[in-house]
């Protein structure tokens, strides 16, 4: 046996359990939690019971075996191995929680889950999410010697590098195998319930009683940090009541994060917790050298159908690592050559970085072939499939590649001026309910304000546990989760287009998830009512102020504030063809007019004239504005124009779009010449001088709203017609 390091043996001295312990001060003064000792609730399992000062000493106990490894403990080491080794060429990552987790990744990339690393996006292939992103060369690792191609030796040797496949945190749109973006704690796990959802939805309305079409499990990682978040409870609490029994969550239990043992302020029974949010729970006390009790854990998870399954796996942060084991040290930074070399000893690895032994490489070279014959399989029964199912199967196959049915645009509603006046929500439930009726993939719901926000889809019932097949998704007040589930379930198909609503000014609540929209290309649509000030008496606290402007800041995303019916129904085309970005629709609670001049293909670009009195692209004065202000300008721009005025009324209606279009179609809405420009918004008005200019005036609200009827409020705020025209007459003097 390898004797002990100092710091070996001073964790091998600690006493199992400590109430509270202070700042470490000293990376080896760590200290066991509460946590690790059996619980008595009658949920938890605990597969096996190594002392947990075993579990905690097992470095030194593993070293002792290191000379006859299996080949199992040489693939998790490789795991562990090309982690330290990529994290030391960046001088940047995280090695402990893949140094913690490579058994689990093992044996879930080389035993359990079903994929074809040549076809990243099969369709039936099992998800794996690594919720806790930062330890992504984890995943990194497992994808390498599954076989894909998107991650060779070379990318492993450019982790955190410009232009990697192999950045920093997953990036589903870097690196094909990596399903979703995470890195923000908590997201991940709330993505795994979008997947799982997605599966169950799926499975419900296409399988048949002689074909299992939809069939694949929900993997994830999350470690302290995630379970920490509010948003995975609330994602968790959802997958219990849907009984998502393909979701299971390996709880990486390792008992550090940043600032030291989470004994500093996470002390609360995550099993228990787990327990009462309906999920099946199991431990396994020796997640670093247990693989059968791993194994028997998924195997028990998998039993339980109805249930989605929590395994809180136990296990040492930087396993291997004799100074830097189990401490925070080793959570977010190399472990430094000297450590690396003594690491190498310590796990008797003999190879240099980045070496695959031969051995290990030959074992996992067989999930090429597996993987595509799991495919061909999968195929041929869908031809059978299709054969006896022509309806379902070209369903299915457009929620799989995304081919939308042809015409599907012109279910949308149209409208007129005549058409009676009517509120923005309303207006977008139409839209909604005519989508529904033709896009296979269409399905959504409002963070309990369904009734508010008009989301219901009247032909369908509600996604339930029992009722899997429904399309109405009820998501409680759970803002945050809902953004990241709706992520999740576009991340699973291509063709599944989720919406998702709550009152707008509650983006707030759900920023994190609508930016990972934004930037991991997921065509969620957000579906945002209560848009302004208009919303009346419920006051400031519900009132959005700087919301549109600040989605307008955010990349990749489209803010849409429709004026009328036409220009609702023009968003919710945008939205529906913009499949790699999401889209925010803002709508309004009160009643609107149908205006002349709105125009469907106007909305597909952005910013464009709906009337105008003026020649030779030089009006005296172009009035702006967006959703329910536009009224106002257009009512502003007849007054004007009976007064002798060449006035031109702009709807700019989605910034994005209009700053795509082409600078000649920008010069014919927006001539550089006709400085005199007045824009009127009921909100921030910050961003506006990019578009009346420095010669220009922007109406809007730069202060909080207040809680008064919406007519006194906007004449008190001060959008009105006459301040449109009084800022027009004043800026074309
Ligand atoms: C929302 C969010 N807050 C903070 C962070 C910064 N951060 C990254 S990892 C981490 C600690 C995570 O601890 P744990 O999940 O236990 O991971 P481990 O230490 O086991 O690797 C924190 C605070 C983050 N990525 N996301």
């Amino acid at each position: 046996m390898a004797s002990l390091t100092s710091s070996q043996a001073s964790i091998l001295a600690r006493p199992s359990s400590r109430r509270c312990s202070p700042l470490p001060t000293d990376r080896h003064h760590v200290s066991l939690s509460p946590r690790d000792l059996p619980s008595s609730f009658p949920g938890l399992r605990a597969s096996s019971s190594p002392s947990l000062r075993r579990l905690r000493g097992v470095i030194s106990a593993h070293a002792s075996a290191a000379t006859e490894v299996s080949l199992v403990d040489k693939s998790v080491n490789t795991i562990r191995f090309l982690a330290i080794d990529a994290v030391e060429k960046a001088k940047s990552g995280h090695p402990g929680l893949p140094m913690g987790c490579a058994p689990m990744g093992h044996i879930l990339f080389d035993e359990v889950m079903k994929y074809n690393p040549k076809n990243p996006y099969w369709f039936n292939r099992d998800r794996f999410i690594l919720s806790a992103g930062h330890g992504c060369m984890l995943h990194y690792a497992l994808l390498h010697l599954a076989g894909y191609d998107s991650v060779r030796e070379q990318d492993l040797k450019n982790f955190r590098q410009w232009e990697s496949r192999t950045p920093g945190h997953p990036e589903n749109f870097e690196t094909p195998g990596v399903e979703v973006t995470t890195g923000p704690l908590g997201q991940g796990i709330a993505n795994a319930v979008g997947l799982a959802l997605a599966e169950k939805h799926l499975a419900a309305r296409f399988n048949k009683p002689d074909s299992q079409i939809v069939d694949h499990y929900t993997y994830a990682i999350l470690g302290d940090g995630c379970q920490m978040e509010g948003i995975a409870n609330e994602a968790c609490s959802l997958a219990g009541h849907w009984g998502l029994g393909k979701l299971i969550a390996f709880y990486d239990d390792n008992h550090i994060s940043i600032d030291g043992d989470t004994e500093i302020a996470f002390t609360e029974n995550v099993a228990t917790r787990f327990e009462a949010l309906g999920w099946h729970v199991i431990w396994v006390k020796n997640g670093n050298t247990g693989y059968d009790d791993i194994r028997a854990a998924i195997k028990e998870a998998k039993a339980v159908q109805d249930k989605p399954t929590l395994i809180k796996i136990t296990t040492t942060i930087g396993y291997g690592s004799p100074n830097k084991a189990n401490s925070y040290s080793v959570h977010g930074s190399a472990l430094g050559e000297k450590e690396v070399d003594a690491t190498r000893k310590n796990l008797g690895w003999p190879y240099g970085p980045f070496h695959v032994p031969e051995d290990v490489k030959s074992h996992w070279s067989r999930h090429v072939s597996e993987g595509a014959a799991l495919e061909t399989e999968w195929n041929a029964k869908f031809a059978d499939y299709e054969k006896k199912y022509p309806q379902e199967a070209a369903e299915l196959k457009s929620i799989v590649t995304v081919n939308l049915p042809t015409g599907w645009e012109k279910s949308l509603p149209t409208y007129t001026p005549e058409s009676p006046a009517d509120a923005t929500r309303n207006l977008s439930q139409q839209c909604l309910n005519a989508l529904a009726k033709v896009l296979p993939g269409f399905l959504g719901g409002s963070a309990d304000l369904a009734s508010s926000n008009m989301t219901l889809l009247k032909m369908f019932g509600d996604f339930q546990k029992n009722a899997p097949e429904e399309r109405n998704l009820r998501f409680g007040v759970r803002e945050h989760s809902m953004g990241a589930i709706c992520n999740g379930i576009t991340c699973h198909s291509p063709g599944l287009i989720p919406y998702c609503a709550t009152f707008f000014v509650f983006t707030d609540y759900m920023r994190a998830a609508i930016r990972l929209s934004a930037l991991s290309q997921a065509g969620v649509i957000y579906v945002m009512t209560h848009d302004s000030i208009g919303l009346g008496e419920d006051g400031p606290t519900h009132q959005p102020i700087e919301h549109v402007a600040s989605f307008r800041a955010m990349p990749n995303i489209l803010m849409l504030r429709p004026a009328d019916g036409t220009e609702t129904a023009g968003a919710y085309k945008v939205a529906v063809e913009n499949r790699k970005r999401p889209s925010i629709l803002a709508l309004s609670r009160q009643k609107l007019p149908h205006l002349p001049g709105t125009s469907v293909e106007g909305v597909e670009k952005g910013g464009y004239v709906i009337s105008d009195n003026s020649t030779g692209n030089r009006p005296d004065v172009i009035l702006m504005g967006t959703g329910s202000e536009l009224e106002i300008a257009a009512k502003a721009g007849e007054k004007l124009r009976g007064e002798g005025r060449a006035v031109r009324v702009v709807s700019l209606v989605s910034w994005e779009l209009f700053d795509e279009q082409s600078e000649e179609y920008k010069e014919s809405v927006l001539p550089s010449e006709v400085s005199a420009r007045v824009s009127i918004e009921a909100g921030s008005t910050f961003g506006w001088e990019k578009m009346v200019g420095c010669k220009g005036k922007a109406i809007g609200i730069d202060s909080f709203g207040a809680s008064a009827p919406a007519d006194v409020l906007y004449k008190k705020f001060g959008l009105t017609v006459d301040a449109v025209v009084a800022a027009a007459k004043e800026v074309s003097h």
